[in-house]
């Protein structure tokens, strides 16, 4: 088998760069290790940029999209007890962020691919590529061993994806942050307890209020590394103590998923060796704080679906570093979101006084909001 680009992972930038790819009539093919459900079921991002929510459209993906994501214009940051609104739109001159669960992304990416595609195939676990300058894909499919010999392989296999460790070592430099806490995150059946989402600073911990539709919360605790989920009662006992004020007060509802996340940095450097490239959380991940993992993907998936389309060899030298320019831009943005709102073990009343005093900043100046602002809803 041959085919013009292998494409490794159907997350969203592997779905996404296999429809760039179809609507610019070039062969791909898709290759997924997990099964179609588990795929359109895993619990992650929620918050789309504005040039996400573009690409989405121009594809064909919007139509749901449309109807259902939920156009945010700001958000509040919640410190001393009290909420601060900051207004992405105004700071921006008219951006905004839109609610819609990557689930439905991959769900809306999927039916796309499937009704006119290429071969997108599930359960097919790949194990390496090699010879990146004429890369063949390895892989099981249906019990049985096989190959796929590619012009090109993009990594869209995630941060545990294998295409990444077939780069030999020395060829890559990974730069990366472990942070001394996780996120326990749930789903509940219960209505956000404010229309924006709510960024929580409290003696106990961060907190964060978001949702995924007028009748479900999306629910963030910091937590210890190393901490198994929580009984339901204690969860929300937890959020009311960081959430709870005058003004809101979190929803109960039936939880119907939990998890915990450790929160890691990581960026590999250079994305594309030989004939194979790396993009979304292949090539590099960042802490949810600053809700930037997902848009990344999809930025880079449309900068390489535009290089192969317009066969310039140029535009596919530029990929590595048109990409790490704005990673490195979200690396930064996600760091000190993560870093002014959450409480490191151990940490001192004096760093305390200075993340308050950073985010009285943040509400206070306008140009310290338009800088969050801007790097939130994104830098186009
Ligand atoms: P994915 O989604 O991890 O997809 C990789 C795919 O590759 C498959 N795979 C393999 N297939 C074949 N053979 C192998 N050997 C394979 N190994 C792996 C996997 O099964 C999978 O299907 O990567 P992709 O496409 O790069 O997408 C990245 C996003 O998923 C990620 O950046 C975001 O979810 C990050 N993120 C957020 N991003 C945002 O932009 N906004 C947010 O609000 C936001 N919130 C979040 C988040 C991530 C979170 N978690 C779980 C880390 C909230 C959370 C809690
Ligand atoms: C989410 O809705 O899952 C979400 C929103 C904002 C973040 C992280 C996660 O910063």
């Amino acid at each position: 088998m041959h085919t013009r680009v292998g494409i490794v992972g159907a997350g969203p930038a592997g779905l996404l760069l296999a429809r760039l790819l179809h609507l610019a009539g070039i062969d791909c093919v898709v290759l997924e290790s997990r099964d179609r459900e588990y795929v359109q079921q895993r619990q992650r991002a929620g918050i789309l940029e504005q040039g996400t929510v573009d690409v989405l459209r121009e594809i064909g993906a919007g139509a749901r999209l449309d109807r259902e994501g939920m156009p945010h214009e700001g958000i509040e940051l919640l410190f001393g007890g009290r909420g601060h609104r900051i207004d992405l739109t105004d700071l921006t001159g008219g951006r905004r962020v839109w609610i819609y669960a990557q689930t439905e992304v991959v769900k809306d990416l999927i039916a796309l691919h499937l009704a006119d595609g290429p071969p997108l195939l599930f359960e097919a676990e790949v194990h390496a590529v090699t010879d990146l300058d004429r890369p063949v894909i390895h892989y099981t499919h249906a019990g049985r061993a096989q190959v796929l010999a590619c012009d090109y392989v993009v990594g869209c296999d995630g941060f545990h994806g294998v295409v990444r460790h077939s780069i030999p070592a020395g060829a890559a430099r990974v730069h990366e942050r472990a942070f001394p806490y996780s996120w326990m995150g749930i789903l509940a059946e219960a209505p956000p307890l404010h229309h924006e989402l709510v960024y929580a600073h409290t003696e106990r911990g961060f907190a964060l209020a978001s949702m995924r539709s007028p009748s479900v919360s999306r629910l963030y605790l910091q937590v210890p590394n190393g901490t198994e989920p929580w009984a339901d009662d204690e969860i929300w006992a937890e959020l009311d103590r960081r959430l709870g004020t005058s003004e809101h007060w979190p929803n109960r509802g039936p939880i119907t998923a939990k998890s915990v996340l450790p929160m890691r940095a990581s960026v590999t450097e250079p994305m594309r060796f030989g004939q194979v490239f790396l993009a979304g959380d292949a090539a590099h991940i960042v802490p949810p704080t600053g809700a930037k993992g997902l848009n990344l993907a999809v930025a880079d998936v449309v900068t390489l679906g535009r290089a192969f389309a317009s066969g310039s060899a140029e535009l596919l030298d530029a990929y590595s570093d048109t990409c790490l320019r704005r990673v490195w831009r979200a690396e930064h943005f996600s760091n000190l979101m993560t870093s002014m709102l959450h409480l490191a073990p151990g940490q001192s009343s004096f760093e305390t006084r200075l993340q308050v005093s950073w985010l009285e900043y943040v509400v206070g100046s306008r140009a310290a909001g338009v800088s969050l602002a801007e790097n939130y809803t994104g830098l186009g």
